[in-house]
Protein backbone atom coordinates (compact mmCIF):
# COMPACT_ATOMS: atom_id res chain seq x y z
CA UNK A 1 0.00 0.00 0.00
CA UNK A 2 1.13 4.07 -0.22
CA UNK A 3 0.16 4.82 2.50
CA UNK A 4 0.04 9.12 3.67
CA UNK A 5 0.82 9.97 7.54
CA UNK A 6 0.08 12.82 9.46
CA UNK A 7 1.17 13.65 12.94
CA UNK A 8 2.67 16.20 15.09
CA UNK A 9 6.27 15.86 14.43
CA UNK A 10 7.67 17.42 17.58
CA UNK A 11 7.91 15.52 20.72
CA UNK A 12 4.80 13.66 21.68
CA UNK A 13 2.93 10.32 22.61
CA UNK A 14 1.38 10.54 19.13
CA UNK A 15 4.21 11.65 16.31
CA UNK A 16 6.04 8.83 18.44
CA UNK A 17 3.40 6.32 17.32
CA UNK A 18 2.57 7.41 14.13
CA UNK A 19 6.70 7.20 12.76
CA UNK A 20 7.21 3.92 14.70
CA UNK A 21 4.31 3.15 12.94
CA UNK A 22 5.19 4.59 9.40
CA UNK A 23 8.81 2.80 10.09
CA UNK A 24 7.49 -0.34 11.09
CA UNK A 25 4.90 -0.45 7.97
CA UNK A 26 7.77 0.54 5.89
CA UNK A 27 9.44 -2.52 6.67
CA UNK A 28 6.93 -4.24 5.95
CA UNK A 29 6.86 -3.92 2.04
CA UNK A 30 4.65 -0.33 2.01
CA UNK A 31 5.65 3.16 0.75
CA UNK A 32 5.40 5.17 3.34
CA UNK A 33 4.99 9.52 3.18
CA UNK A 34 4.65 11.57 6.53
CA UNK A 35 3.42 14.80 5.15
CA UNK A 36 4.37 17.37 8.02
CA UNK A 37 5.69 20.68 8.87
CA UNK A 38 8.93 18.87 10.38
CA UNK A 39 10.85 15.94 10.03
CA UNK A 40 9.03 13.66 12.67
CA UNK A 41 11.30 13.20 16.18
CA UNK A 42 11.62 9.81 15.99
CA UNK A 43 12.42 9.54 11.97
CA UNK A 44 15.74 8.38 10.71
CA UNK A 45 17.27 11.23 7.74
CA UNK A 46 16.63 8.05 5.34
CA UNK A 47 15.02 5.02 5.55
CA UNK A 48 13.89 2.62 2.51
CA UNK A 49 10.09 3.35 0.88
CA UNK A 50 9.71 6.63 3.59
CA UNK A 51 9.87 9.95 2.25
CA UNK A 52 9.13 13.19 4.13
CA UNK A 53 7.06 15.88 2.52
CA UNK A 54 7.47 19.21 4.34
CA UNK A 55 4.15 21.44 4.97
CA UNK A 56 5.26 24.99 4.17
CA UNK A 57 2.96 27.50 6.01
CA UNK A 58 4.44 30.60 4.18
CA UNK A 59 4.99 34.34 5.66
CA UNK A 60 2.73 36.56 3.98
CA UNK A 61 2.47 39.19 6.69
CA UNK A 62 -1.39 39.70 6.55
CA UNK A 63 -1.59 36.62 8.13
CA UNK A 64 -1.22 36.74 12.14
CA UNK A 65 -1.83 33.04 11.88
CA UNK A 66 -1.08 31.27 9.15
CA UNK A 67 -3.48 28.97 7.79
CA UNK A 68 -1.77 26.23 8.50
CA UNK A 69 -4.55 23.60 8.47
CA UNK A 70 -5.19 24.75 4.43
CA UNK A 71 -1.26 24.36 3.77
CA UNK A 72 -1.46 20.36 5.03
CA UNK A 73 -4.57 20.07 2.93
CA UNK A 74 -2.78 21.25 0.05
CA UNK A 75 0.35 19.30 0.32
CA UNK A 76 -2.24 16.34 1.12
CA UNK A 77 -3.70 16.68 -2.16
CA UNK A 78 -0.64 17.23 -4.29
CA UNK A 79 1.40 14.05 -2.62
CA UNK A 80 -1.89 11.83 -2.95
CA UNK A 81 -1.78 12.52 -7.02
CA UNK A 82 1.86 12.89 -7.16
CA UNK A 83 2.61 9.51 -5.37
CA UNK A 84 -0.38 7.62 -6.25
CA UNK A 85 -1.46 7.03 -2.46
CA UNK A 86 -4.19 4.52 -1.14
CA UNK A 87 -4.95 6.59 1.67
CA UNK A 88 -4.41 9.22 4.29
CA UNK A 89 -4.07 8.22 8.03
CA UNK A 90 -3.97 11.40 10.60
CA UNK A 91 -2.89 11.21 13.97
CA UNK A 92 -4.66 13.30 16.50
CA UNK A 93 -7.73 14.78 14.76
CA UNK A 94 -6.86 18.31 15.47
CA UNK A 95 -6.67 19.95 13.03
CA UNK A 96 -5.22 16.77 10.97
CA UNK A 97 -8.87 15.12 10.13
CA UNK A 98 -10.54 18.20 8.61
CA UNK A 99 -7.28 19.20 6.31
CA UNK A 100 -7.49 15.40 4.76
CA UNK A 101 -11.07 15.98 4.80
CA UNK A 102 -10.65 19.18 2.26
CA UNK A 103 -7.81 17.02 0.35
CA UNK A 104 -10.67 14.07 0.08
CA UNK A 105 -12.73 16.98 -1.30
CA UNK A 106 -10.64 18.47 -3.73
CA UNK A 107 -9.64 14.88 -4.87
CA UNK A 108 -13.09 13.94 -5.19
CA UNK A 109 -13.06 14.77 -8.97
CA UNK A 110 -9.77 12.75 -9.75
CA UNK A 111 -9.38 10.22 -6.53
CA UNK A 112 -12.78 9.61 -5.27
CA UNK A 113 -11.22 6.38 -4.23
CA UNK A 114 -8.64 8.03 -2.02
CA UNK A 115 -9.78 7.34 2.09
CA UNK A 116 -9.43 9.55 5.08
CA UNK A 117 -8.40 7.31 8.23
CA UNK A 118 -7.92 8.94 11.72
CA UNK A 119 -6.65 8.10 14.65
CA UNK A 120 -7.71 9.32 17.85
CA UNK A 121 -4.99 10.22 20.59
CA UNK A 122 -6.19 11.81 23.86
CA UNK A 123 -6.45 15.57 23.97
CA UNK A 124 -7.95 15.80 20.81
CA UNK A 125 -11.17 14.36 22.69
CA UNK A 126 -10.74 14.97 25.84
CA UNK A 127 -9.57 18.61 26.12
CA UNK A 128 -9.18 20.39 22.48
CA UNK A 129 -11.51 18.58 20.72
CA UNK A 130 -14.93 19.76 23.36
CA UNK A 131 -13.07 22.96 23.51
CA UNK A 132 -16.72 25.15 22.41
CA UNK A 133 -13.98 26.89 19.46
CA UNK A 134 -13.46 23.40 18.08
CA UNK A 135 -16.43 21.20 18.96
CA UNK A 136 -18.44 21.53 16.01
CA UNK A 137 -15.46 20.93 13.32
CA UNK A 138 -14.08 17.86 15.31
CA UNK A 139 -17.44 16.15 15.41
CA UNK A 140 -17.91 16.68 11.59
CA UNK A 141 -14.16 15.97 11.00
CA UNK A 142 -14.69 12.17 13.29
CA UNK A 143 -17.82 11.97 11.22
CA UNK A 144 -16.18 12.12 7.75
CA UNK A 145 -13.59 10.01 8.43
CA UNK A 146 -13.79 6.87 6.34
CA UNK A 147 -12.02 4.82 9.58
CA UNK A 148 -11.56 5.81 12.85
CA UNK A 149 -9.31 4.27 15.52
CA UNK A 150 -9.03 4.73 19.21
CA UNK A 151 -5.80 4.00 21.24
CA UNK A 152 -8.14 2.69 24.26
CA UNK A 153 -11.27 1.60 25.23
CA UNK A 154 -12.02 5.19 27.42
CA UNK A 155 -10.77 7.12 24.50
CA UNK A 156 -13.64 5.18 22.08
CA UNK A 157 -16.16 5.53 25.09
CA UNK A 158 -15.54 9.06 25.65
CA UNK A 159 -15.89 9.83 21.44
CA UNK A 160 -18.29 8.46 21.58
CA UNK A 161 -20.51 9.63 24.59
CA UNK A 162 -18.70 13.74 23.45
CA UNK A 163 -19.46 13.62 20.16
CA UNK A 164 -22.04 10.88 19.57
CA UNK A 165 -22.55 8.89 16.57
CA UNK A 166 -19.11 7.93 15.53
CA UNK A 167 -18.85 5.52 18.54
CA UNK A 168 -20.17 1.94 17.28
CA UNK A 169 -17.65 2.77 14.02
CA UNK A 170 -14.42 3.39 16.25
CA UNK A 171 -11.71 0.36 16.28
CA UNK A 172 -9.84 -0.05 19.41
CA UNK A 173 -5.96 -0.73 18.23
CA UNK A 174 -3.37 0.15 21.05
CA UNK A 175 -0.43 1.85 21.12
CA UNK A 176 2.60 -0.29 21.07
CA UNK A 177 6.34 -0.96 21.97
CA UNK A 178 9.45 -2.32 19.69
CA UNK A 179 10.30 -5.39 22.55
CA UNK A 180 13.91 -5.07 20.92
CA UNK A 181 14.35 -1.26 22.06
CA UNK A 182 12.56 -1.44 25.51
CA UNK A 183 14.51 -4.15 26.65
CA UNK A 184 15.97 -3.70 30.32
CA UNK A 185 19.04 -6.28 29.91
CA UNK A 186 19.96 -4.21 26.49
CA UNK A 187 21.69 -1.38 28.28
CA UNK A 188 24.34 -0.58 30.93
CA UNK A 189 23.02 1.30 33.74
CA UNK A 190 24.79 4.53 33.08
CA UNK A 191 21.77 6.66 34.87
CA UNK A 192 22.30 4.80 37.55
CA UNK A 193 26.07 4.64 37.98
CA UNK A 194 25.59 8.50 37.40
CA UNK A 195 23.52 9.24 40.61
CA UNK A 196 24.40 8.75 43.94
CA UNK A 197 24.98 5.03 44.12
CA UNK A 198 22.43 3.20 46.07
CA UNK A 199 19.80 5.43 45.69
CA UNK A 200 16.88 4.47 44.11
CA UNK A 201 15.91 6.12 40.46
CA UNK A 202 12.40 7.25 40.00
CA UNK A 203 11.65 8.83 36.27
CA UNK A 204 9.21 10.88 35.25
CA UNK A 205 8.79 11.67 31.13
CA UNK A 206 5.83 13.54 29.54
CA UNK A 207 5.05 17.63 27.63
CA UNK A 208 4.65 18.78 31.65
CA UNK A 209 1.54 19.85 30.80
CA UNK A 210 -0.76 20.62 33.23
CA UNK A 211 -2.53 17.53 32.81
CA UNK A 212 0.72 15.62 33.40
CA UNK A 213 0.14 17.09 37.31
CA UNK A 214 4.50 17.58 37.34
CA UNK A 215 3.85 19.12 40.63
CA UNK A 216 2.22 15.27 42.20
CA UNK A 217 5.69 13.60 41.02
CA UNK A 218 7.87 16.20 42.83
CA UNK A 219 4.98 15.45 46.11
CA UNK A 220 5.49 11.54 45.86
CA UNK A 221 9.38 11.92 45.32
CA UNK A 222 10.05 14.28 48.46
CA UNK A 223 7.76 11.41 50.70
CA UNK A 224 9.79 8.39 49.42
CA UNK A 225 13.22 9.66 49.42
CA UNK A 226 11.89 10.54 53.36
CA UNK A 227 12.14 6.93 53.62
CA UNK A 228 14.40 5.72 51.10
CA UNK A 229 16.96 7.55 49.52
CA UNK A 230 16.28 8.24 45.85
CA UNK A 231 16.65 10.36 43.03
CA UNK A 232 14.34 11.61 40.68
CA UNK A 233 14.87 11.95 37.00
CA UNK A 234 12.58 14.30 35.09
CA UNK A 235 13.02 14.03 31.15
CA UNK A 236 10.96 16.04 28.76
CA UNK A 237 9.74 20.43 28.96
CA UNK A 238 6.31 22.24 28.93
CA UNK A 239 4.58 24.79 30.98
CA UNK A 240 4.71 23.49 34.11
CA UNK A 241 8.45 22.63 34.40
CA UNK A 242 8.77 25.48 36.23
CA UNK A 243 6.15 24.63 38.74
CA UNK A 244 8.08 21.10 39.27
CA UNK A 245 11.52 22.80 39.88
CA UNK A 246 9.76 25.64 42.84
CA UNK A 247 8.37 22.62 44.56
CA UNK A 248 11.63 20.40 44.48
CA UNK A 249 12.68 23.77 46.19
CA UNK A 250 9.83 24.46 47.97
CA UNK A 251 10.22 20.70 49.71
CA UNK A 252 13.80 20.94 50.28
CA UNK A 253 15.00 18.29 47.47
CA UNK A 254 16.17 19.76 44.44
CA UNK A 255 19.33 18.76 45.09
CA UNK A 256 17.60 15.05 44.02
CA UNK A 257 15.87 16.18 41.39
CA UNK A 258 17.67 15.80 37.61
CA UNK A 259 15.56 17.85 34.95
CA UNK A 260 16.99 16.26 31.93
CA UNK A 261 15.24 18.37 29.02
CA UNK A 262 13.74 16.90 25.73
CA UNK A 263 15.38 13.55 25.20
CA UNK A 264 14.90 11.47 22.18
CA UNK A 265 15.63 8.13 23.10
CA UNK A 266 14.77 7.16 26.53
CA UNK A 267 15.56 3.44 26.49
CA UNK A 268 18.49 3.10 28.26
CA UNK A 269 17.20 5.76 30.97
CA UNK A 270 14.24 3.64 31.89
CA UNK A 271 16.63 0.88 31.65
CA UNK A 272 18.37 2.62 35.07
CA UNK A 273 15.07 3.50 36.37
CA UNK A 274 13.28 1.66 39.65
CA UNK A 275 9.74 3.05 39.11
CA UNK A 276 7.90 5.02 36.97
CA UNK A 277 5.79 7.94 38.06
CA UNK A 278 2.46 9.27 36.42
CA UNK A 279 0.23 11.06 38.48
CA UNK A 280 -2.12 12.85 35.44
CA UNK A 281 -5.21 13.78 35.71
CA UNK A 282 -6.40 12.29 32.22
CA UNK A 283 -4.76 9.62 30.15
CA UNK A 284 -6.09 8.13 26.90
CA UNK A 285 -3.74 5.37 27.06
CA UNK A 286 0.04 6.18 28.16
CA UNK A 287 2.43 5.56 25.93
CA UNK A 288 4.96 6.59 27.70
CA UNK A 289 4.07 4.17 31.26
CA UNK A 290 3.96 1.30 28.49
CA UNK A 291 7.33 2.10 27.22
CA UNK A 292 8.22 2.25 30.87
CA UNK A 293 6.98 -1.49 31.75
CA UNK A 294 8.28 -3.00 28.81
CA UNK A 295 11.80 -2.08 29.98
CA UNK A 296 11.12 -3.82 33.26
CA UNK A 297 9.93 -0.49 35.30
CA UNK A 298 6.92 -0.76 37.61
CA UNK A 299 4.38 1.90 37.11
CA UNK A 300 2.94 3.90 40.32
CA UNK A 301 -0.32 5.82 38.54
CA UNK A 302 -3.66 7.04 38.67
CA UNK A 303 -7.08 5.70 38.00
CA UNK A 304 -7.24 8.04 34.83
CA UNK A 305 -8.93 7.49 31.87
CA UNK A 306 -7.18 4.42 29.81
CA UNK A 307 -4.50 4.14 32.54
CA UNK A 308 -5.84 1.24 33.95
CA UNK A 309 -5.68 -0.28 30.57
CA UNK A 310 -1.96 -0.15 30.57
CA UNK A 311 -1.21 -0.67 34.15
CA UNK A 312 -2.53 -3.76 36.22
CA UNK A 313 -2.87 -2.56 39.34
CA UNK A 314 -1.17 -4.09 42.02
CA UNK A 315 0.60 -6.38 39.88
CA UNK A 316 3.03 -4.40 37.16
CA UNK A 317 2.26 -1.15 39.23
CA UNK A 318 -0.24 0.53 41.68
CA UNK A 319 -2.78 2.97 40.80
CA UNK A 320 -4.21 5.43 42.98
CA UNK A 321 -7.12 8.31 42.94
CA UNK A 322 -5.91 11.54 40.80
CA UNK A 323 -3.90 14.04 43.63
CA UNK A 324 -3.89 11.27 46.18
CA UNK A 325 -0.22 11.42 46.08
CA UNK A 326 0.45 10.49 50.10
CA UNK A 327 -1.37 6.92 48.45
CA UNK A 328 1.05 6.50 45.62
CA UNK A 329 4.20 7.51 47.60
CA UNK A 330 2.83 4.78 49.72
CA UNK A 331 2.48 2.69 47.25
CA UNK A 332 5.92 3.12 45.49
CA UNK A 333 7.44 2.74 49.08
CA UNK A 334 5.96 -0.47 49.98
CA UNK A 335 7.12 -1.78 46.15
CA UNK A 336 10.84 -0.36 46.86
CA UNK A 337 11.33 -1.88 50.22
CA UNK A 338 10.54 -5.19 48.88
CA UNK A 339 13.26 -6.76 46.58
CA UNK A 340 11.04 -9.74 45.79
CA UNK A 341 8.03 -7.70 44.89
CA UNK A 342 9.85 -5.19 42.90
CA UNK A 343 11.26 -7.96 40.62
CA UNK A 344 8.20 -9.79 40.68
CA UNK A 345 6.33 -6.68 39.30
CA UNK A 346 9.20 -5.70 37.06
CA UNK A 347 9.38 -9.33 35.68
CA UNK A 348 5.60 -8.98 35.19
CA UNK A 349 5.41 -5.79 33.92
CA UNK A 350 8.07 -6.77 30.86
CA UNK A 351 6.43 -9.68 30.16
CA UNK A 352 2.77 -8.37 30.11
CA UNK A 353 3.33 -5.34 28.07
CA UNK A 354 5.44 -7.79 25.46
CA UNK A 355 2.03 -10.36 25.35
CA UNK A 356 -0.36 -6.91 25.01
CA UNK A 357 1.36 -4.30 23.23
CA UNK A 358 4.12 -5.40 21.07
CA UNK A 359 4.79 -3.81 18.11
CA UNK A 360 4.57 -6.81 15.31
CA UNK A 361 0.72 -7.43 16.30
CA UNK A 362 -0.69 -4.30 16.60
CA UNK A 363 1.15 -3.19 13.20
CA UNK A 364 -0.62 -6.08 12.03
CA UNK A 365 -3.99 -4.63 13.27
CA UNK A 366 -3.72 -1.35 11.28
CA UNK A 367 -2.68 -3.16 8.65
CA UNK A 368 -6.21 -5.42 8.95
CA UNK A 369 -7.60 -1.80 9.15
CA UNK A 370 -6.21 -0.64 5.85
CA UNK A 371 -7.26 -3.18 4.30
CA UNK A 372 -10.75 -3.48 5.33
CA UNK A 373 -11.43 0.63 5.07
CA UNK A 374 -9.88 0.01 1.34
CA UNK A 375 -12.34 -2.63 0.36
CA UNK A 376 -15.50 -0.75 2.33
CA UNK A 377 -17.52 2.20 1.34
CA UNK A 378 -17.60 5.60 3.59
CA UNK A 379 -20.88 5.54 4.96
CA UNK A 380 -21.41 8.96 6.68
CA UNK A 381 -22.20 9.03 10.06
O1 LIG B 1 -2.86 14.81 23.92
C1 LIG B 1 -1.76 15.09 24.37
O2 LIG B 1 -1.52 15.64 25.44
C2 LIG B 1 -0.59 14.75 23.56
C3 LIG B 1 -0.72 13.39 23.00
C4 LIG B 1 0.55 13.22 22.27
O3 LIG B 1 0.61 13.62 21.12
O4 LIG B 1 1.47 12.74 22.90
O5 LIG B 1 -0.87 12.37 24.02
C5 LIG B 1 -1.93 11.49 23.87
O6 LIG B 1 -1.56 10.49 22.93
C6 LIG B 1 -0.61 9.53 23.38
C7 LIG B 1 -0.33 8.56 22.24
O7 LIG B 1 -1.48 7.87 21.86
C8 LIG B 1 -1.16 8.80 24.61
O8 LIG B 1 -0.24 7.83 25.06
C9 LIG B 1 -1.40 9.84 25.72
O9 LIG B 1 -1.99 9.18 26.82
C10 LIG B 1 -2.33 10.92 25.22
N1 LIG B 1 -2.39 12.01 26.22
C11 LIG B 1 -3.47 12.25 26.96
O10 LIG B 1 -4.50 11.61 26.87
C12 LIG B 1 -3.32 13.34 27.96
Amino acid sequence: MKIGITCYPTYGGSGAVATELGIALAHRGHEIHFITYQQPFRLPSFLPRIFFHEVDVGRYPLFEYPPYDLALAVRMHEVVLTHKLDLLHVHYAIPHATSAWIAREMLAPTRPDIKVLTTLHGTDITIVGQDPSFYAITKFSIEKSDGLTAVSRYLKTETSSAFGCAGERIEVIPNFIDPAVYDRSRYEPQLRAQMDAGRKVLIHISNFRPVKRVRDVVDIFARVTREIPSVLVMVGDGPDRVDAEQEARRLGVSEHVYFLGKLESVAPLLASADLFLLPTSSESFGLSALEALATGVPVIGTLAGGLPEVVRDGETGALCAVGDVEGMAGAAIALLRDPERWQAASTLAADDARARFSLDEVVGQYEDFYTRSLNGTHEPC
